[in-house]
């Protein structure tokens, strides 16, 4: 049975992609091209040098690994900013009910995401209390889809995979949680969502009873 939900962050339970995606674009800009909000969408759930790869991919540009470390901190800096300024109202509708309904049916909570600045988002919503475990990009090595950010938050909970429940946004976030040997809930639209057990607009059209009829499926 399902005795733990994970959680991803960007595009889940808060919409930091738009702040990527400014930060990114200043980036580009200052780089000399133009990076569109459809290119951004290929930077969703993919960790912060890996995403540089792509934006430098677009502007067709290359640069020695110092030099594309100082332009990820760069942008990390402009996005740092705006992530700062962040409070509660911009938690995504229904993800606040949902963790607590979790809680309320003793279900675990983990977050798992790729994010190396998932705590200051998570503190600063004041999400952070609904969490038994956050393991996010400062504790992992393999980006998804690679399951290790899923199979650590099981880890840190005491479960066991078979008995968690990933939520995604992120096609490579689906194949991580399915590498977990985890079911998945997808975020959004079947168009990019489509291996994922179940799909839905939000969490807000998420409830423990159709967390159970997951299960009753697997
Ligand atoms: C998030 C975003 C990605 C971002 C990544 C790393 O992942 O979706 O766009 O590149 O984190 O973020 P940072 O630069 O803050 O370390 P997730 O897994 O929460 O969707
Ligand atoms: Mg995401």
């Amino acid at each position: 049975s399902i005795k733990a939900c994970l959680f991803d962050l960007d595009g889940v339970l808060v919409d930091t992609a738009k702040y990527h995606y400014l930060a990114w674009k200043r980036l580009a800009d200052e780089l000399g091209f133009t990076f569109t909000e459809q290119d951004n969408e290929k930077l969703k759930g993919v960790s912060r040098m890996a995403s540089l790869d792509i934006l430098l991919s677009v502007g067709q540009l290359e640069f020695d690994d110092a030099k594309k470390l100082e332009l990820a901190e760069r942008k990390n800096s402009w996005y740092f900013e705006s992530i700062s300024k962040m409070d509660h109202s911009e938690i995504l509708p229904g993800a606040l009910e949902f963790l607590k309904a979790c809680r309320e049916n003793g279900l675990k909570t983990a977050l798992g995401s790729a994010s190396k600045n998932a705590m200051t988002i998570l503190n600063n919503t004041g999400l952070t209390p609904y969490f038994d475990a956050i393991i996010d990009g400062t504790h992992t090595s393999q980006a998804k889809p690679d399951p290790e950010v899923f199979l650590l938050g099981a880890k840190a909970l005491s479960v066991s995979p078979e008995q968690c429940v990933v939520f995604e946004d992120a096609e490579a976030g689906v194949e991580a949680a399915h590498r977990a040997g985890m079911s998945c809930v997808g975020i959004g639209s079947a168009d990019t969502l489509g291996k994922a057990e179940l799909i839905v607009p939000s969490l807000q059209e998420m409830t423990i009873d159709r967390l159970k009829e997951l299960n009753a499926v697997r």
